[in-house]
């Protein structure tokens, strides 16, 4: 490997119309695609959500409550092929823009334990990105050795890579600003957390309130919760809008743009 990887994670809620089934933003998604590509960074790796696509199938089929009743097991390959639809669409604009790419489908790859991974051999990923060819994965259902199955979610896969791959730091592209003191989309007096540590992380997961579309990973307090291990092997992480563009660009490419810096540390960037 070259250099160590950046890990950017867009935001179900950015590459889709959340609150509209089956809706991508394709307008987001070309676009976010061009950022990528202008940013050209050495060691890149994508994970996306499931937005509008994944969550409502597997909500409606209780996949992360594990195998119950056989009428789930419809449920579990619609929201496999609910993500792998997503996924075609993000991979096609991305060969459009002629950005080296393949698909890591994460089913074919990890078995969770309770839902939460267990192992995931990583060396066709690693091997792509020695290559500069970017690995794209996206949250999926996945088998599990208790349940039966759960879903693996993107921020899930983003901090195990983050660690497996010595990862150089982490963006999280999402349809807020960053992490606030509490919910803005329901309180107005909430203000944008520029640089926060571990500590403070930890405090703040408490406070974050459930996400108010269909969620099955727990939105906001999820993504948290996911990032901690990783802010724990001092991996830096930052949340931007992605929803505004440059920022993801300006992210990628080291630059100042507002949103929340993370670290295991000071608070000092
Ligand atoms: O949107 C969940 O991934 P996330 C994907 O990253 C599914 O939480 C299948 C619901």
């Amino acid at each position: 490997m070259r250099s160590k990887p950046t890990i950017l994670k867009l935001g179900g809620s950015v590459v889709t119309k959340k609150e509209k089934l089956f809706t991508p933003n394709k307008r987001a998604i070309t676009r976010l695609v061009k950022e990528i590509k202008f940013a050209s960074v050495e060691s890149l790796l994508v994970i996306h959500g499931g937005g509008s696509f994944g969550h409502p199938v597997a909500k409606k089929y209780r996949i992360t409550e594990g195998f119950k009743d056989p009428s789930q097991i419809m449920g579990f390959s619609k929201t496999h092929q609910a993500m792998v639809s997503l996924n075609k669409l993000i991979l096609d604009t991305l060969i459009q823009e002629g950005i080296p790419t393949m698909t890591i489908q994460p089913s074919s790859l990890v078995i969770t334990d309770n839902g939460r991974m267990q192992h995931m051999d990583i060396k066709i990923v690693s091997r792509l990105l020695e290559l500069e060819i970017i690995p794209v994965l996206y949250g999926d259902v996945v088998l599990d050795s208790v349940q039966g199955f759960s879903i693996l979610s993107g921020d899930q896969l983003v901090s195990s890579l983050a660690i497996k791959l010595g990862a150089d730091r982490i963006i999280l592209g999402i349809d807020v600003d960053g992490l606030y003191t509490s919910d803005p989309k329901i309180d107005p007096s909430a203000s944008l957390i520029q640089h926060i540590n571990l500590q403070e992380l930890k405090n703040l997961q408490y406070k974050i309130g459930e996400a108010k579309v269909p969620d099955v990973t727990g939105g906001m307090r999820g993504k948290i919760l996911e990032l901690i291990p990783a802010i724990e092997q001092g991996i830096k992480a930052i949340i931007v809008n992605a929803v505004k563009p440059n920022n993801v660009y300006r992210a990628l490419k080291g630059e100042k743009v507002i949103g929340t810096i993370i670290k295991k540390g000071d608070k000092v960037a």
